[in-house]
């Protein structure tokens, strides 16, 4: 799978190359490519932000910028690739500091072009991405929207930050790719990064070959296909007693439908404390009259 990502704060993605995603990207599974927005300014001050229109407090980011990252990076077919863009190399970039690539992106409009990326034979279009803008405005990113977002070949995503993008930008980039617009929570917060690493962990770890069998990802809480959305319960390990507190003795049992039935009860224990909005929804001809005690 492909990541692009633009931001004006490309080092904020150094956590990109540590433990799970990192071992990802050096395994060939994921490439990723941070940009920073401001190679697409044209002003001595590199500017990236205006006043809102309307009046009211905050800057909005000013179209034109983004609209070029999103022509070179993704082209739009009447867009024909011209003049390269590849950032100097005497023109450290903060990027560069953490040693995330910034990237010939002409190179890449090239290899599109060709549809080296992703296998395409001769007459086959090349893939057109998805266009992720997180906002707290956006729909609610879920487990779901990860899942279908781990089947997609290739994703860009499009981090704001003060009051958001001006809007001409989505509306625009909507007449030739997909676009979410999706939110992690309901809270605020100071730019679209910190959702963009959430996102690209939630999907990166559902990618085919990410995660060992040993860390299948069958079990997760809110995962599709469970019986029903139950939180996962309560889990141990050695020693079986520690500062006095021992391991339940059902799961030293060896009896495996015991702890089966454990885990469900701990489960839905969990369910009904922490998430009541869940349970309420649980559909009764799934629960048992054990699972009516609890
Ligand atoms: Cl996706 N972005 C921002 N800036 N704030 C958020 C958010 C996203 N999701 C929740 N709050």
């Amino acid at each position: 799978m492909r990541l692009d990502i633009i931001s004006i704060f490309p080092e904020y993605f150094a956590p990109l190359q540590v433990s799970l995603l990192g071992k990802a990207r050096l395994r060939g599974l994921l490439d990723v490519h941070v940009h920073d927005l401001r190679q697409w300014t044209h002003d001595r001050h590199r500017t990236v932000d205006d006043t809102p229109y309307g009046g009211g407090p905050g800057m909005v980011m000013k179209p034109d910028p983004w609209g070029e990252a999103l022509d070179t990076i993704a082209p739009p077919p009447s867009v024909p690739a011209t003049g390269a863009r590849s950032i100097p190399a005497g023109q450290a970039t903060d990027a560069q500091t953490v040693d995330v690539q910034t990237v010939d992106v002409q190179a890449i409009a090239h290899e599109q072009a060709a549809g080296a990326e992703h296998g395409a034979t001769e007459g086959r279009r090349p893939p057109v991405p998805r266009l992720i803008v997180p906002t707290p405005s956006g729909r609610p990113f879920t487990q779901a929207m990860a899942v279908e977002l781990a089947a997609e070949p290739w994703l860009v995503f499009a981090c704001g930050r003060y009051e958001g993008i001006d809007s001409r930008v989505v509306e625009e980039a909507r007449t030739r790719m997909r676009v979410d617009e999706v939110s992690i929570g309901d809270y605020v917060l100071a730019g679209g990064e910190a959702a963009v690493l959430v996102i690209v962990e939630a999907v990166g770890r559902l990618v085919p070959g990410v995660l060992g069998n040993a860390e299948s990802v069958a079990d997760d809480s809110f995962a599709p296909g469970r019986m029903q959305t139950l939180l996962e319960g309560p889990v141990y390990t050695k020693p079986p007693v520690w500062r006095g507190r021992a391991v339940p003795d059902v799961l030293l049992s060896g009896h495996h439908g015991a702890i089966a039935r454990w885990r469900r009860d701990q489960a839905l224990r969990r369910t009904v404390a922490n998430r009541p909005e869940l349970a309420a929804e649980l559909d009764p001809a799934d629960l048992d009259e054990r699972d009516r005690q609890v």
